[in-house]
């Protein structure tokens, strides 16, 4: 058994202070003052000044292309894509084992021990896999031609059951249709049925750009020339709302949703859903700020995740935290910084697993984070561990001590 002490604990809802913690077997087993008078055996680690919190979740991104810097053009979404396209046959396999342990370790030192892997080839399963992580990994589905429609499902279905030889309790196998516009309905409906009688949790691309709104809307705007060139496709293959309708009583996570309509949100306020913001991909694929206000008129469930390095230049949770933080000018910086943080952690509960909060019986998954020295007001903490944290100092993962 180890103790751990540190001078604060967030719960993540509430800081306490002058209470220890107890872990064995990976697990927490206890939290209280003085554990080391009840546990007199125990291995006592201090860490005075610093904080004890879970990790974080990190519900949406994509291993497979962490090999991207400056190959991807950012600024425009349909330039973007149009670059992924060009260059993904390249870019993927230039993410070589080495290319994959590298961005697990930036994942893991930067805090988060719990992710949602979006991976469309199946390459980065075992890295996944031996990462130790919490994965829920969502085997992706994407195709919006018809005539491709079996060897797409069969390509999927495969994925998704060498994935599920992997499932326990620190790794699930989950389904990720792409999107509307990418995926046949055909298609995301054999997909979902699957997902239905898995029980499986389900992602899904759904509204990221004003190109997406107007093509599903109206068979207008800059994805018009885009399915022309590449897919020689004049209509829409979905209808938003419709499509959404696909996803009843799943459990999904709705990524981006930046120009999801009132009757889209509403759909996903009513199904339970979730929605994923991941703010710096929004703003580097020229797609805009999702308006948390909608989300919270609605009560739907948010966080926020990294996307991929597809769309962005960190895995790293902190890094994000800020960028919510100063893209949403109009929330109270310390509610808000508080909001971000308790969902930044306690996700991983909705991704399935026993971890994101300080409680007995969740796996020891825990960053302990340096306090600024002249921390005046306890309750700023929340702010500050935004403001001025880029890594833990250590991390936990399963009770297994990263770091210095
Ligand atoms: O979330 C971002 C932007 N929106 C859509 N797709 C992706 C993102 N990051 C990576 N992708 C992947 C996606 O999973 O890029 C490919 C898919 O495999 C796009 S091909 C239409
Ligand atoms: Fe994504």
């Amino acid at each position: 058994m180890e103790i751990l002490k540190a001078s604060y604990l967030l719960t993540p809802e509430e800081i306490l202070q002058g209470v220890d913690l107890a872990i064995d077997g990976g697990r927490i087993v206890e939290i209280g003052p003085n554990l080391q008078e009840r546990y007199p055996k125990a291995t006592l680690h201090h860490y005075p000044g610093r904080a004890i919190l879970p990790g974080f979740c990190n519900p949406h991104l994509h291993l497979e292309f962490s090999a991207n810097r400056a190959t991807l053009s950012y600024g425009d979404f349909i330039v973007w894509l149009e670059s992924v396209i060009r260059h993904r046959e390249r870019l993927i396999p230039r993410c070589d084992e080495a290319c994959l342990e590298w961005a697990i370790e930036e994942i893991l030192s930067s805090g988060t021990t719990t992710i949602g892997a979006i991976s469309s080839y199946g390459g980065d399963l075992e890295a996944a896999v031996r990462s130790g992580l919490n994965v829920a990994y969502f085997s992706e589905i994407i195709g919006s031609n018809p005539g491709a429609a079996d060897i797409l499902y069969s390509d999927f279905l495969h994925r998704y059951y060498r994935a599920k030889k992997y499932e326990g309790e620190r790794f699930r196998a989950c389904v990720a249709i792409h999107s509307p516009y990418a995926v046949h309905y055909v298609l995301a409906k054999k997909a979902l049925e699957l997902a239905r009688k898995e029980e499986t949790l389900v992602s899904l691309h759904f509204m990221e750009s004003r190109a997406e709104r107007e093509w599903l809307d109206s068979d207008s705007g800059d994805f018009r020339q885009f399915f022309e060139k590449f897919l020689n496709q004049r209509k829409a293959a979905n209808r938003p709302l419709e499509f959404l309708q696909l996803f009843h009583d799943l459990q999904t996570l709705v990524v981006h949703s930046v120009w999801a309509n009132d009757a889209e949100l509403d759909l996903i306020a009513q199904e339970g859903h979730a929605i994923v913001h991941c703010p710096r991909s929004n703003r580097l694929l020229g797609n805009g700020v999702l308006d948390l206000d909608r989300l919270k008129a609605r009560a739907i469930p948010y966080s926020i995740a990294t996307d991929g390095l597809s769309s962005n230049y960190s895995l790293n949770m902190y890094d994000e935290l800020r960028a919510a933080l100063f893209l949403h000018p109009d929330y109270p910086a310390l509610s808000f910084a508080k909001e971000l943080l308790v969902q930044a952690t306690t996700w991983a509960k909705r991704l399935g697993f026993a971890s994101g909060t300080l409680e007995a019986g969740n796996f020891a998954d825990l960053q302990i984070v340096q306090i600024p020295e002249d921390l005046e007001v306890v309750e700023e903490l929340y702010l500050h561990l935004i403001l001025h944290t880029h890594k833990p100092e250590v991390v936990y993962l399963q009770g297994v001590r990263h770091g210095k």
